[in-house]
């Protein structure tokens, strides 16, 4: 039996393990009404044919975005098995090189994945590797002097239940309200909370949700996370198979009793609606959250085996959200996946087009 293809793969055994778990979890119901192309709508903010500055090019496969404390841009390399750093002034650096990465994801088993995010947190890089395909996958790690990095958490057993562990972890948030971070788990539809010894606890766990005109309940798979400036977190929904246009989402999660995880009444909520597969979210400095759409028809790019032609032939784009209004910030992105802003610059990693770009906020 063939699962339904999804951009992040997961063990049919486990799912089986999770959806009999998932009733003693918070259970999350959302009936979002499939957008009648409300999207097409949206005030458009560039110029429908502008070209973006490339900020740097020639990666392989770049997702994973955050800036140091000096101003250079971090970049965690998915399928290169790198974290890259560029200077303000544009230089390419590698920080660390053949870092955890398999060599046989994604269609025909064509693809490596490797580092998805980066944290910097008291002075250490760490950083997170997806897609299970071996014991170096599926884990936190941190750079170290020798041997170059070592594990923060535990091999995982990818036949184990979903909860409680990494399975495909995407993104990253530093969380001292938690001890260490909270990652988003598109594997398992979960935040995980990780402390500062590596141990996974989940966070929240996203229900299935309906759409009309669709016969399968459709995952509520997190993407990217991040910190708004009201200090709650808010996370990215790609949503899984068929992708439908519409039905994805920006969640507004917050341990509103300080019990150690967001479970509980009031404190998941959603943001935005009416978005279609998101992958990144990162706020402005003027409060702007600038949302990613990795194509506007994903179950299209994701049904190919080459994901370069099938990405660049149905791009994705950036949104802009501020006060309630949504407006179409980058109209024209190749699957971007990872987002940053600075007060004058938004960076976009165009994961499959190979670039990280950039666009001036004005
Ligand atoms: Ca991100
Ligand atoms: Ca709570």
């Amino acid at each position: 039996m063939i699962q339904p293809r999804k951009f992040f793969t997961r063990n049919l055994q486990s799912l089986f393990f999770r959806v009999a778990i998932v009733g003693s979890l918070l259970v999350i119901f959302v009936a979002v009404a499939c957008s009648s192309e409300s999207d097409d709508k949206l005030p458009v903010h560039d110029a429908a044919d502008a070209e973006r500055e490339v900020f740097v090019d020639g990666l392989t496969s770049p997702r994973g975005l955050i800036m140091d404390s000096e101003g250079n841009l971090l970049i965690a390399e998915v399928g290169g098995g790198r974290l890259l750093k560029v200077t303000p002034a544009g230089e390419l650096q590698e920080i660390a090189t053949k870092l955890p990465h398999a060599l046989n994801t994604g269609p025909e088993n064509a693809y490596r994945a490797g580092p998805s995010a980066i944290s910097l947190l008291d002075g250490e890089t760490y950083f997170i590797t997806g897609e299970f395909r071996g014991s170096f996958s599926s884990r936190m790690f941190v750079l170290t002097d020798e041997p170059g990095f070592e594990p923060v958490t535990d091999a995982i057993d990818p036949y184990a239940p979903l909860s409680n562990r990494f399975s495909n972890p995407y993104d990253i948030v530093d969380a001292p309200e938690v001890g260490g971070w909270v990652v988003a788990e598109p594997g398992g539809n979960s935040l995980l909370a990780v402390d500062r010894d590596g141990t996974v606890r989940d966070y929240i766990v996203f229900e299935n949700f309906e759409v009309p005109d669709v016969e399968l309940p459709i995952e509520t798979v997190p993407t990217g996370i991040t910190r708004g400036p009201d200090g709650a977190l808010y996370v990215g929904i790609l949503t899984g198979w068929p992708h439908p246009k519409g039905a994805a989402s920006v969640w507004r999660v917050e341990d509103l009793n300080n019990d150690g995880d967001a479970m509980d009444e009031g404190e998941a909520t959603e943001y935005v609606t009416g978005l279609t597969a998101v992958t990144d979210v990162i706020f402005g400095t003027d409060g702007t959250l600038y949302i990613a759409e990795y194509s506007l028809d994903t179950q299209t790019v994701f049904s190919s085996t080459d994901y370069s032609e099938s990405s660049a032939a149905h791009p994705g784009r950036v949104l802009a959200w501020k006060d309630g209004e949504l407006g179409v910030f980058v109209s024209s992105a190749v699957s971007p996946t990872g987002l940053w802003a600075t007060d004058s610059t938004l960076y976009i990693s165009e994961e499959y087009a190979g670039k990280v770009t950039k666009q001036p906020i004005n």
